[in-house]
């Protein structure tokens, strides 16, 4: 086998954000773009003598970076590569491979929800032994490698299909390709009570919309072929490299194409959807899309229906994510931790054994089953309550609100921000917030503001700065923060929370979240430092 070298300039814009480095495919198609920063991860990491797993979303350049990180890896010596049949891998399924193969990490290239296409976004994400998201630590010294990588060695040849499962020998290196599903189907199957869903199924219906990503084949082999249902019920089921040129986001307004089925059938009682690369989720019934804060939190209260959740000792939720797992939690007299965003904050709490469960506003849920948020994961944890107790998600959710409150909850997104200016407005609110602790808006008073600034309770790892908090006592909180996925300008977030005793009753503040919204506009100053006065995005 012939090795060449390749000189490179460093690229110095390879810091990855919330979630590995993302950015538009034009980027990545930049020659040795892509080459560079997987030299950065080999080099931090190690390769020689190393286990990884490959695969992604399918997105357009998904098979090109793979081929390269096969032809690099086999130059530099990998022990044995774990590569996706068609390189489709969904991301809580790429978690399970490095776990059950004690792979040394992983390669998952995916942007989530991120369009596709030739003109969408691509991104690389890197994830450690457990098959955990890499810490900032680690994704920092990849960066500060990526700032001096100046080539990369690559093996000529060309890289075989890999649309076949099987074993070959390239160098000393062993490349093992394998099934993008059969795994993850049978932790599935540990995790739930299949016997009683497929049960359930045969009584109710659900659907699914896969959005042309990358867990069609996944709930295909789930929904179908395992617990029954119709295949019609799978809607763009096929993966398809830009998305069918829609956002494969499971946002309420993406889902139109659900919605559809669902109204024209009432038979479904459920409807789910999940994102890019499998790891989001959105749960629905007839009546209500349910909040992705209300489903973690109605996860949390039903969880001894849920036989990987029978023990549950803790939570987890990110810190802008609404409190209602909180009171939860407190009901159930388990603890409840209070994250930055970004799943990697997760990890060392189920690591070690304190949170059985976690989720996120941004349609993220997920269990110790993995180290990853699970889209497919969640919904049947959804199918296994619904079971269990033979009720619809329509009047779980209406329960939930008549024992608990209802968390009013909202985020408010204001796209395509000049960064200097963005940045600039929220250090001038983070140095003004002290003065408005005490003060009463809308009916409400400012009990605590400030930053947010974490340390992991398990390993002390210290990460300051993560979203400034206005809160209003128990009643309502307003977070601000800006976001760490953007490919194009950054995104302020504005997260609004405002809890309601009864969930009847019409709420004490006229507009709820939307007043809490346009109250954080003012303090910001939003259309003086970025000439906005609305957001492009509310989910
Ligand atoms: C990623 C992270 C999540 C985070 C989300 C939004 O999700 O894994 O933890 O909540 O981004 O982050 P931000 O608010 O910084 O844009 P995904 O599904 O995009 O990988």
């Amino acid at each position: 086998m012939k090795t060449q070298h390749i000189s490179t300039t460093p690229f110095t814009d390879q810091r990855p954000g919330t979630s590995g480095l993302r950015k538009p495919v034009q980027h990545f198609r930049q020659p040795n773009y892509s080459e560079n920063f997987l030299q950065a991860v080999f080099d931090t990491l190690g390769i020689h003598g190393k286990t990884i797993v490959i695969g992604g979303d399918g997105r357009f350049f998904n098979s090109t970076v793979i081929k390269a990180a096969i032809r690099m890896a086999v130059a530099q010596g990998a022990h044995k590569l774990i590569v996706a049949q068609n390189g489709l891998l969904s991301t809580p399924a790429a978690s399970h491979l490095i776990r059950t193969h004690q792979a040394d990490y992983g390669i998952i290239l995916s942007a989530s929800h991120n369009p596709g296409g030739e003109d969408g976004d691509f991104g690389i994400k890197v994830n450690l032994q457990s098959g955990e998201p890499a810490p900032e630590s680690i994704t920092e010294a990849i960066y500060q490698t990526a700032c001096k990588t100046t080539g990369y060695t690559i093996c000529d040849s060309e890289i075989a299909d890999i649309a076949d499962c099987g074993q070959y020998t390239l160098g000393m290196t062993e490349v093992s390709i394998v099934s993008s599903t059969d795994d993850y189907l049978k932790l599935m199957q540990q995790c739930f009570d299949f016997p009683a869903i497929k049960a359930w199924l045969a009584q109710h219906d659900m659907a699914f919309d896969a959005l042309h990503a990358v867990t069609g084949p996944y709930a295909t082999a789930i929904f179908c072929d395992a617990l029954g249902i119709s295949r019609d019920h799978i809607l763009s089921a096929e993966p398809q490299t830009d998305f069918g040129g829609h956002h494969p986001d499971p946002a309420p307004d993406r889902v139109s194409d659900l919605r559809q089925l669902m109204k024209s059938n009432d038979q479904i009682v459920l409807g789910a959807a999940s994102d890019g690369d499998g790891d989001r989720n959105l749960i629905c019934g007839q009546k209500y899309i349910i909040n992705p804060c209300d489903s973690l939190a109605i996860i949390a209260a039903n969880h001894q229906h849920i036989p990987c959740l029978q023990k549950l000792t803790g939570v987890a939720r990110s810190m802008p994510t609404s409190r209602a797992i909180d009171k939860v939690a407190e009901h159930l007299g388990v603890s409840c931790y209070e994250t930055p965003t970004g799943w990697k904050f997760f990890a060392s709490l189920l690591d070690a054994g304190l949170i059985q469960l976690c989720g996120e506003e941004s349609f993220g849920t997920g269990g110790a089953h993995i180290r990853e948020k699970d889209g497919i994961w969640a919904i049947l944890c959804w199918l296994n309550i619904l079971a269990a107790t033979d009720s619809t998600p329509d009047q779980l959710l209406e329960a939930h609100w008549a024992q608990y409150g209802r968390h009013h909850f909202n985020r408010y997104d204001y796209t395509a921000l000049d960064r200097d200016a963005a940045q600039a407005m929220l250090a001038k609110l983070e140095k003004d917030l002290p003065k408005y602790i005490g003060q009463t808006h809308h009916g409400l008073t400012i009990t605590t503001a400030g930053q947010f600034n974490y340390t992991d309770p398990v390993n002390g790892e210290k990460s300051p700065g993560q979203g400034l908090q206005i809160k209003f006592g128990q009643q309502a909180r307003i977070i601000l923060r800006l976001s760490g996925t953007d490919t194009r300008g950054v995104t302020l977030r504005i997260y609004c929370e405002y809890w309601q005793q009864d969930a009847h009753k019409t709420p004490a503040l006229f507009g709820t979240t939307a007043t809490l919204a346009s109250f954080a506009q003012g303090l910001l100053n939003l259309s003086h430092f970025c000439d906005r006065t609305q957001p492009d995005h509310i989910i």
